[in-house]
C-alpha cells in the first residue's frame, strides 16, 4: 500500500482543529475515522502542531526555538550507553525537560576532578550581563574554577561520555566548571541562558551561540541541603555523588520553566562540575 500524502490542506485542517480547542487525541481520532493510517496521522499531527506552536510563540514575541541536546529516551531505557560506561536513567520530566542520571561518574573521576580543581578555586564569578565581562555576585556564594575542554585525560573522557549521552558534539561544550559550596553557600535561582535583553549578550553569544542545555554533576555528597531546585515545578534533585541532572532550554525565555538554583548547603560540603552546552562550536 502506498503511504498516504500529508497535504497542505490536511495541515491547515489540523491547525483549525487545534484553534477550535480540540485536543490532539480528538483530532487523531477523527483522522483515523476518516481512514488515515495511524503512523502517518501521528507524524502529521505532531509535526504540524509543533510548527504551529512555534509560529504562535514567535508571533507572541518569544525568541525562536533552537535544537537542543537530548538523550535517547524514546523507549524509556533504564540505562544509556555512555561509550565507556553504562549510565542509569533515574528520572525524566518533559516540561521543563529535566533528566536525572545515576552513576554518570565513578568515585575516582569525582575525586580526580576535585583534586585538580581545589588549588585553582576562587570566589565564583557570574557573567556581567551589562558588559559581557565577569563579576562577583552575592547570589552565588560558592568558589569555583574552569577547566579547558579536554584539559586532562579524565576530563576528555568525561566530555566524550556526556556528548554521547545527550547526542551533542564535544566541541559545543564550554569547559567544565567545578564549584565548591561550604555550609551556607548557595546559588540563588537563575536561568543559565544569556538574557537576550541584556546589552552584553550579543558579545557572549558570538562565541558558540546561546547555551541550550546544562549538566550539573555531583562530585560529593553534602549531609544536608545543597539540592538543585527547579522552583517553577517544585522539583528538587538530590546531590548524590556520581549522579547528574541534565536540563535543556530551546529558547532563552522563562517559558522553558528552567529557573533553577543550588539550595544552601546545611551540613557538609558540596562539590559539582557543570557542563554548559552551546548551540554551535564553542572556542
Ligand atoms: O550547584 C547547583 O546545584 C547549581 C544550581 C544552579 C549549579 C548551577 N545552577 C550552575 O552551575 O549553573
Ligand atoms: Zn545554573
Amino acid at each position: 500500500m502506498s503511504r498516504q500524502a500529508v497535504t497542505p490542506e490536511l495541515r491547515q485542517w489540523i491547525v483549525e482543529q487545534a484553534r477550535a480547542g480540540h485536543g490532539p487525541e480528538a483530532v487523531l481520532k477523527s483522522m483515523l475515522a476518516s481512514g488515515w493510517d495511524e503512523p502517518v496521522a501521528v507524524d502529521a499531527l505532531e509535526a504540524t502542531l509543533k510548527t504551529h506552536l512555534e509560529e504562535e510563540a514567535v508571533a507572541r514575541g518569544l525568541p525562536p526555538a533552537a535544537s537542543v541536546p537530548e538523550p535517547a529516551l524514546q523507549e524509556s531505557p533504564l540505562y544509556l550507553d555512555g561509550g565507556d560506561r553504562r549510565v542509569h536513567v533515574l528520572q525524566a520530566m518533559y516540561n521543563p525537560r529535566v533528566v536525572v542520571f545515576g552513576g554518570l561518574l565513578s568515585d575516582e573521576e569525582c575525586d580526580s576532578l576535585i583534586d585538580a580543581a581545589r588549588p585553582r578555586l576562587a570566589r565564583s564569578l557570574t557573567v556581567a550581563t551589562q558588559t559581557g565581562g565577569e563579576e562577583v555576585n552575592a547570589d552565588r556564594t560558592s568558589d569555583g574554577m574552569f577547566f579547558a575542554r579536554g584539559e586532562t585525560d579524565v576530563i576528555a573522557r568525561i566530555e566524550r561520555r556526556i556528548a554521547r549521552l545527550v547526542n551533542w558534539p564535544v566541541e559545543n561544550g564550554e569547559g567544565l566548571q567545578v564549584l565548591h559550596y561550604t555550609p551556607g553557600a548557595e546559588y540563588k535561582p537563575h536561568y543559565d541562558y544569556f538574557d537576550p535583553a541584556e546589552p552584553g549578550t550579543p558579545t557572549i553569544v558570538r562565541r558558540g551561540g546561546q547555551r541550550v542545555a546544562t549538566l550539573v554533576m555531583y562530585l560529593s555528597e553534602p549531609e544536608k541541603g545543597g539540592g538543585t531546585t527547579f522552583p517553577d515545578v517544585h522539583l528538587e534533585v538530590a546531590p548524590k555523588r556520581g549522579n547528574a541532572v541534565f536540563f535543556s532550554y530551546e529558547r532563552p525565555h522563562p517559558s522553558t520553566r528552567t529557573l533553577h538554583g543550588g539550595a544552601p548547603v546545611i551540613a557538609g560540603e558540596k562539590w559539582i562540575a557543570t557542563k554548559w552546552l552551546r548551540e554551535h562550536e564553542f572556542n
